[in-house]
């Protein structure tokens, strides 16, 4: 007897570690573990989601005709992890071996991995082929480059696939249509709301389940609306390929108050657990596109984001781990402001995003990036302690997907291997993109003095904090150009207003 086991993000029926399993002979194994819903304290949501999907999907296996060993958290003798647990299935069925989906996690992986050499156990680990660039391909696709700049990746990938292509050549002539994208939502226009689900017997049990033992960890866990089976995720999928695909690109970096849907999909959680298939996501824009349903630069811009940039952010995790988990290029070390968990800040724009992520678990890219990631690298919070609270807030949150996202992405710790150059802007790219400076006790008009927004002179004084680490840098060439030509007074009000603020933080004043 062959005992697979099944992590709680790899919810998948075509998972290459159930490829050959035998219902007779074989048994499948998952549990629910403290150590995995503790290691960071995710959001109330995101621990609901993966315990009920996870439910879910053993149920499946089991009217299949599977064997299923199902290890909820409050069972008895529960040892609340993932060793501790396959220790004790090892000694209860005395399998042959195990077999294994490599883990998409680092620590997962290395943990199975030691387990395996105190065991003593022959274990199959199997490639995760629902990811569609393997490590090696990435890693051979960066060897030898002096830039990993995820469009010559992507290029690739659609040359791999044969998506959008015609013959040799990209779709409509162009590898990239996002000078067409990225529209601030002028008129008021119908957002749909996002998929929303029943809670059933087995989601009701989690979610007090999650209540009772998880109450003490941040965000909301009702009302709880997110998919937890397959069938279900699919319906969101077509839902979102119907209902807004077509404005995707159209308004991707948009931002509106009280709409924390927006145009996107709300897929990437249902993908990172194994209930989407990345590739059926693919499939399904590009045929939009060959029925007239959606515009290429909206079907082009979504695939990118999963046939790209997914599969890029990716390869570099593997590429760079471990050590990509402490980078730190401008030595950050700036406390993470309360404020990131209880929303209490007079900064409009921070509070909604930081409001709609503790309600659904979820904001959108620009939110994440151009937000709540440009007030962390402007203002030199810690990675650590930022990566933690990306891990913690999002129900996406993996690591392999949320550190270089965080790391390399946001706070340009890795000093640019993942982005060119830092994602720093004013207030005025916020203004632009959403309606959020309106409702504001800051001016985003006024670049300095108490009424100024904090955007404006943060990211000046970011600037001038870490010009030896950033004067070389070619694409900030202009920026520190204009910076030269500023007046003696305007810096030094510039670094006032900073050291002004930077104290009442410290001070814990309201901001
Ligand atoms: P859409 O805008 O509809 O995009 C479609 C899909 O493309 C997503 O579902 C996702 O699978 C993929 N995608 C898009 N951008 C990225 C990206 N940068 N990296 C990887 N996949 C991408 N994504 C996560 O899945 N987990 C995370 O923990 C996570 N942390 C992030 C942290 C920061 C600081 C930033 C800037 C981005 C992060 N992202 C993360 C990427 C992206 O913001 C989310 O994938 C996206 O917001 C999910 O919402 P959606 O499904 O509506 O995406
Ligand atoms: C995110 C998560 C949580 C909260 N709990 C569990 C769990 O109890 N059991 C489980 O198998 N998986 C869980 N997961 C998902 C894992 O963290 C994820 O599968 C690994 O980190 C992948 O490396
Ligand atoms: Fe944010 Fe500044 Fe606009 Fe206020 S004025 S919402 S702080 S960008």
């Amino acid at each position: 007897m062959k005992l697979v086991f099944i992590l709680g993000d790899q919810l998948s029926h075509t998972l290459s570690s159930l490829k050959g399993c035998d219902a007779e002979h074989d048994l499948i194994f998952m549990c629910e573990v403290n150590e995995e819903a503790t290691y960071v304290k995710h959001h109330k949501k995101k621990i609901a989601f993966v315990f009920s999907a996870m439910r879910h999907f053993a149920e499946e296996l089991k009217q299949k005709g599977f064997q299923v060993e199902y290890i909820k958290l409050d069972d008895n003798g529960n040892t609340n992890s993932f060793s501790g647990e396959l220790k004790r299935a090892l000694e209860k069925y005395k399998p042959e071996s195990v077999i294994l989906t490599e883990p998409s996690e680092y620590r997962v992986l290395k943990e199975v991995e030691g387990l395996q050499k105190d065991l003593d156990i022959p274990v199959d680990m199997r490639p995760d082929d629902r990811f569609l660039a393997t490590k090696e391909e990435f890693a051979k696709w960066a060897q030898g480059r002096k830039e990993l700049r995820m469009e010559y990746f992507y290029r690739e990938m659609r040359k791999k696939y044969n998506i959008l292509m015609d013959g040799d050549s990209p779709q409509g002539g162009n590898w990239n249509y996002d000078s067409e994208n990225r529209k601030p939502l002028k008129e008021r226009l119908n957002v749909p709301d996002t998929y929303k689900g029943q809670v059933d017997d087995i989601t009701r049990e989690v979610l007090d389940l999650v209540a009772d033992k998880f109450y003490d960890h941040f965000g909301d866990l009702e009302p709880f609306f997110f998919a937890v089976t397959r069938d279900q995720a699919l319906y969101a999928l077509d839902k979102f390929i119907d209902e807004r695909l077509c404005f995707f690109g159209d308004y991707q970096d948009a931002m509106v108050q009280g709409e924390p849907w927006m145009y996107h999909s709300h897929l990437s959680l249902y993908i990172n657990i194994g209930l989407l298939n990345a590739m059926e996501c693919i499939e399904k824009a590009e045929a939009a596109y060959k029925q007239n349903a959606a515009p290429l630069n909206a079907v082009e811009g979504f695939i990118r984001q999963i046939l790209g940039w997914r599969e890029y952010i990716r390869g570099i995790y593997w590429l760079k781990m471990p050590e990509y988990e402490t980078e730190n290029f401008f030595g950050a070390d700036r406390e993470l402001p309360w404020f990131f968990w209880d929303a209490h800040t007079q900064m409009n724009c921070l509070r909604q995003c930081i409001t709609e992520t503790k309600e659904n678990a979820y904001a959108h890219h620009i939110q994440r990036l151009m937000v709540i990631g440009n007030f962390a690298l402007i203002t030199g919070l810690s990675p650590e302690e930022v990566n933690e609270w990306y891990m913690i807030v999002y129900a996406d949150a993996y690591q392999w997907v949320e550190l270089p996202n965080v790391t390399g992405m946001i706070l340009f710790a890795d000093g640019g291997v993942l982005g060119s150059k830092p994602y720093a802007s004013s207030g005025s790219y916020i203004n632009k993109m959403s309606d959020y400076c309106k409702s504001c006790r800051y001016k985003v008009s006024k670049k300095n003095g108490p009424e100024a927004c904090p955007f404006n002179y943060l990211y000046w004084d970011f600037l001038i904090r870490n010009h030896d680490k950033l004067k070389n840098n070619h694409r900030l060439g202009m920026i520190y150009s204009t910076l030269h030509k500023m007046d003696k007074e305007k810096v030094e009000a510039i670094k006032e207003d900073a050291e002004r603020f930077f104290r009442a933080l410290e001070n814990g004043e309201k901001v």
